[in-house]
């Protein structure tokens, strides 16, 4: 690999990169190179900055140096370190998911005028999934049971395990999570409990703390799970939507705004104001107003709007050099502080609207449920203002995008397997399974992380699994990375897939009735959409007969970067899920830690994790696992 493919395998963010370095720009590609090298404490995570007596670091040749002041060894140091990831990722998805269930019940409570419950059929579902009445009572009255069913999950004051654990998963599996005593009663207390279990002083037993960590990841499930959820009763679950994604989406004619960041209440708003607001824009001189997405955010409004990508994490920065971005307008999680100072340099307006997340110098503009749509009006209209003052001398549009098919929510993966097979849709996928075409299912998750070549990872393993004949399902950057690289269409099929996939692809599109052919892989969301992954693998269990963790099913975070990706992977462990992840972690520094939950895990919750940075390899080891618990159904069988 050059020096120049070390960056990027997408071609419209190396020319943007070509672009920055001609000027002169610093972007995350060039702050992450002055990283290097690391330092190799943190790295493997035996520094300890818990208390400020620290930082202390692991020093085995040292007398007195082999443990931290206060006597903590490599093994609660790591320990510590990994589990309050965990407790940053849960608070993140979980306090997301909060907000979306106070806006549903505010919308009960008739309080909001801009939202409404647009899908009542989920409501029902979910309604019946989580044991709220339905018969006979409005539909207020069981959105309101819904939504206080949500909200009780953060703070609940008696012990009940947390219903959008008990009601998502099977007997088996809740058996596994009470026998380990993981079983989370109340979300926010589970996370207060493990700061405060990793506290200077406090517990140094790694395995004890491992197991609080575990107990918070499964609060970050069942935030998302809850999330996914009620986003879907307020925005609509997701059909099949056809769009593009990659910095081409970006139109030099029309006034771009992108919606970056995670919270669907936002950039719904923003979405649905835009369409009514092309004429100001035709005003200002543009053609029209044209809305592209970055990030999880990006992946709500791709999902139920058929909104397109305009790219993922690590090239946020790029989307403002292409010098056409009007607006960028962004919530909460993933957003660079960094895209204050390239806009700076162009007539970029950066937005930011939610109360805990600014940026020096940038735009604040207050989001407010009560004024949904006129906020978001206010917000375009700024764009709009900007796209007067842009230079049409600095834009330039890297002419690269491909084809995406999306929209694959587990209800409308389930309705195309249902053309297939009337009475048990999922079955269409288990007689893939056992008739040898395929290998199982794998979920590529999460970010992206510069520690590799963007997008690289993710890429390449994705590749490797189709042509080994895996079915795929993604969600976060990873599925932007597919959105980009063409692996979100039939052509990806074509391309990549073994002939076992090629064979199950041909019957579904047969039947499916799409004005196009299915994609090579699923697109089915934002992060906190790993929760509908979960459903799948559940629904799978089932109707196998097996507990989810002999299901041949495999989850990937090719290039895992946040504390939210951490969390994910936790919960995934626990549940039973075999987790690669494409970047060595900082955990490595105590073999105990990285024994206990790349080994022993296995042994206690059939989940383990496996680190392996070469995604040629990682795959290998991925379909070995699938076929190693396909080989054990047969004999079981
Ligand atoms: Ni997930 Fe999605 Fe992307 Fe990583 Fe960030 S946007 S919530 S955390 S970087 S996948
Ligand atoms: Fe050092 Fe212990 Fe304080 Fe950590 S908690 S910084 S190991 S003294």
């Amino acid at each position: 690999m050059s020096e120049k493919e070390k960056r990027t395998v997408d071609v419209a963010a190396a020319q943007m990169l070509d672009k920055a370095q001609e000027i002169g720009f610093l972007t995350t590609f060039d702050r992450a190179k002055a990283q290097e090298p690391r330092c190799t404490f943190g790295n493997t995570g035996i520094c300890c900055r818990i208390c400020i007596q620290g930082p202390c670091r692991i020093l085995p040749k040292k007398p007195g140096g082999n443990k931290g002041i206060c006597g903590a060894a490599d093994y609660t140091i790591v320990a510590r370190n990994t589990v309050r990831y965990i407790a940053g990722g849960a608070s993140a998805h979980s306090d997301h998911g909060r907000h979306i269930a106070e806006t549903l019940l505010h919308v009960a409570e008739g309080k909001l005028k801009d939202y409404q419950v647009t899908d009542p059929d989920k409501l029902m579902r979910v309604a019946k999934k989580i044991g709220v009445e339905t018969e006979g009572r409005s539909v207020d009255d069981i959105t309101k049971d819904v939504a206080n069913a949500a909200l009780d999950e953060f703070g609940r004051m008696h012990e009940q395990d947390l219903t959008w654990i008990t009601s998502n998963c099977i007997d088996s599996r809740l058996a596994v999570l009470h026998n380990t005593t993981i079983m989370p009663t109340n979300i926010n207390l589970s996370i207060a409990q493990l700061l405060h279990q990793t506290h200077v002083g406090n517990d140094a037993d790694p395995v004890n703390i491992i197991f609080g960590g575990l107990k918070t990841a499964l609060c970050d499930y069942d935030g998302m799970a809850l999330a996914t959820d009620l986003s879907d009763i307020l925005f609509g679950t997701g059909v099949p939507v056809v769009t593009e994604a990659n910095l081409g989406a970006i139109k030099a004619d029309k006034v771009n705004i992108a919606v970056h960041g995670h919270n669907p209440l936002l950039s719904q708003m923003v979405v649905k104001a835009a369409r009514e607001m092309n004429d100001e824009a035709k005003a200002a001189g543009a053609s029209g107003i044209n809305i592209v997405g970055i990030c999880c955010t990006g992946n709500e409004v791709l999902t139920r709007e058929g909104v397109a990508i305009a790219t993922n994490f690590a090239t946020q920065e790029l989307a403002i050099l292409t010098g056409a971005m009007d607006a960028m307008v962004v919530d909460v999680q993933c957003i660079m502080p960094s895209l204050r100072s390239l806009a700076e340099c162009y007539h970029t307006k950066i937005v930011t609207t939610m109360p805990i997340m600014k940026i020096p110098g940038s735009y604040h503009l207050a989001f407010d449920e009560h004024h949904a749509i006129d906020s978001a009006k206010e917000i375009i209209r700024l764009a709009i203002d900007a796209y007067k003052n842009r230079d049409a001398a600095k834009v330039s549009i890297p002419d690269v995008k491909s084809t995406v098919v999306a929209g694959f929510t587990l209800e409308s993966l389930l309705n195309i397997f249902k053309k297939v097979n009337p009475d048990n849709p999922i079955r269409v996928l288990i007689d893939a399974i056992e008739a040898g075409e395929i290998k199982g299912v794998a979920l590529f998750a999460g970010c992206n992380n510069l520690k590799g070549p963007h997008d690289y990872n993710h890429l390449t393993v994705a590749q490797e699994l189709a042509k080994n004949d895996v079915f795929m399902v993604a969600t976060g950057c990873a599925a932007q990375c597919f959105g980009k690289e063409g692996l979100l269409n039939g052509e990806g099929v074509q391309k990549y897939a073994g002939e076992g996939l090629k064979k199950l692809f041909a019957r579904l599109n047969e039947k499916a009735g799409l004005t196009t052919e299915l994609p090579l892989v699923f697109h089915m969301g934002s992060c906190v959409d790993n929760s509908r992954a979960q459903e799948l693998v559940t629904l799978m269990a089932k109707e196998m007969g097996l507990d989810n963790a002999e299901v041949p099913y495999v989850a990937t975070a090719p290039e895992a970067m946040s504390e939210k990706a951490i969390a994910i992977g936790s919960w995934n462990v626990a549940l039973g899920n075999p987790v690669h992840v494409g970047v060595v972690p900082p955990i490595v520094g105590s073999t105990l830690v990285n024994d206990i939950v790349t080994k022993i895990a296995e042994d206690v919750f059939g989940g383990f994790f496996f680190w392996e940075t070469d995604p040629v390899k990682a795959a290998g080891k991925m379909v070995e696992i699938l076929e190693e618990r396909n080989w054990k159904n047969r004999i079981r069988a």
